[in-house]
């Protein structure tokens, strides 16, 4: 996509990538707008040729907003928001896929934060909910745990799963109190099934970078755990690769503390991100949860799955507990087990259910196991 954007312009302009599937086109020396738009049409034809990657011939669309110096932007921050306004405007109306700022045209900004207005209120109304997967011990089939995962019950759209909210909640930072929501609420129903009498079992929270390096985020979870009088044993925080692997002193020390408090710490998705193995070596990381892309590759075959296999290996001489997530199949639930692997969590055992479908499972019988052969 670079190359073909280098090819429309010329020698003295820049291109940029943005983000995700936006770049920038910076044309440094346009005489009038119309010249702009000639080249952003040009752009536009020159990505809708067929790519070729890997065989396969692929066909994309796109569409460009253009912001003009200095009528619509006199610094790079405004200009690039216009053009973005714009290209939104473009992308929308669908008919003409280049379109030039306009002053009446909606700001994204407005439109991104009538979600997170949305969500402010949701929180404030008590609209979130946690789900709870069970993770389980394989070699017994018993419940060694559960991972609390949100759900936002919206009064109109019913169950809204968190890959429709989380991201703008990362992007608005509202992921910070709804994260602290998820962490009170979990560590009271760990403590309420406890009262209940069921099996005294840990709840893993799942915790986003930007809260993990909140101020306060520490003392929370102190507060949490002392309100709900949970042993933090029964706390577990599951963080992801690019979250953990921040070699920074104030990193390293909040880790420690939160190890020598007694919560345990989990690394989500593992296998998935940017994990430096000399930095896992000294982490105080408890549990390597492996992705579960890595799992739906386990193959009945003998020898099916090197990865997994290595990242049992490599988490037990750790001495890390290895979760095996996304177990769809007996395949894979025995492959697992025949390897060692601590734990399971996936559809095969249970989905993510509601707290009251969940204590069902605390009481039931444990799952069954697979033969081995
Ligand atoms: O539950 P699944 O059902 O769809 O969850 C999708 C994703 O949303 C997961 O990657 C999970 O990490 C994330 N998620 C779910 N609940 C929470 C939460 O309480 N906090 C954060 N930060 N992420 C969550
Ligand atoms: O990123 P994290 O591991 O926190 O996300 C857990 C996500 O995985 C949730 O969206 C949950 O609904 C989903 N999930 C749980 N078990 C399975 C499974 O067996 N198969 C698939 N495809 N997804 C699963
Ligand atoms: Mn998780």
């Amino acid at each position: 996509m670079a190359r073909r954007l280098s090819t429309c312009v010329r020698e003295s302009d820049t291109v940029s990538r943005h983000g995700g599937d936006e770049f920038l086109v910076l044309l440094s020396e346009v005489d009038q707008p119309e010249d702009a738009g000639l080249i952003a049409e040009k752009i536009v034809s020159s990505i809708a040729e067929p790519h070729h990657v890997a065989g396969h011939e692929l066909r994309l669309t796109a569409s460009v907003g253009i912001a003009l110096y200095p009528e619509d932007g006199q610094d790079a921050q405004s200009l690039i928001m216009r053009a973005d306004t714009a290209m939104y405007h473009a992308k929308n109306t669908g008919r003409n896929k280049v379109g030039f700022y306009r002053s009446d045209m909606e700001a994204p900004a407005t439109k991104r934060s009538s979600i997170e207005s949305e969500l402010r209120s949701a929180l404030d109304a008590g609209e979130f909910e946690l789900f709870y997967q069970p993770t389980i011990d394989l070699e017994t089939g018993q419940i060694r745990g559960a991972e609390a995962l949100m759900r936002w019950r919206h009064p109109e759209r019913g169950l809204i799963p968190p890959d429709q909210f989380i991201p703008a909640a990362e992007a608005s930072a509202l992921i910070i109190p709804m994260g602290r929501w998820a962490l009170r609420e979990a560590c009271r129903q760990a403590r309420a099934w406890q009262d209940a009498g069921l099996p005294p079992i840990p709840i893993a929270v799942n915790v986003s970078a930007l809260q993990f390096r909140t101020a306060g985020f520490l003392e929370d979870i102190q507060r949490f755990l002392l309100e709900t009088h949970l042993p933090a044993r029964f706390l577990e925080l599951e963080l992801t690769e690019s979250a953990l692997m921040v070699d920074t002193a104030a990193t390293t020390s909040l880790l420690e503390v939160l190890k020598k408090s007694g919560v345990v710490l989990k690394v989500d998705d593992f296998g998935t991100g940017p994990s430096s193995l000399s930095y896992l070596q000294h982490c105080p990381v408890d549990v390597l949860k492996i992705d579960q892309s890595f799992v739906h590759h386990i193959l009945p075959a003998p020898g099916g799955a090197p990865l997994v296999r290595a990242v049992i290996a490599m988490g037990k001489s750790l001495g890390c507990r290895v979760v095996a997530e996304g177990v769809e199949t007996k395949q894979q639930f025995a492959y697992l087990r025949a390897e060692h692997c601590d734990e399971g969590q996936g559809f095969h055992f249970s989905p993510p259910v509601n707290a009251e479908t969940f204590e069902q499972l605390l009481r039931m019988a444990p799952f069954a196991l697979p033969a081995i052969e």
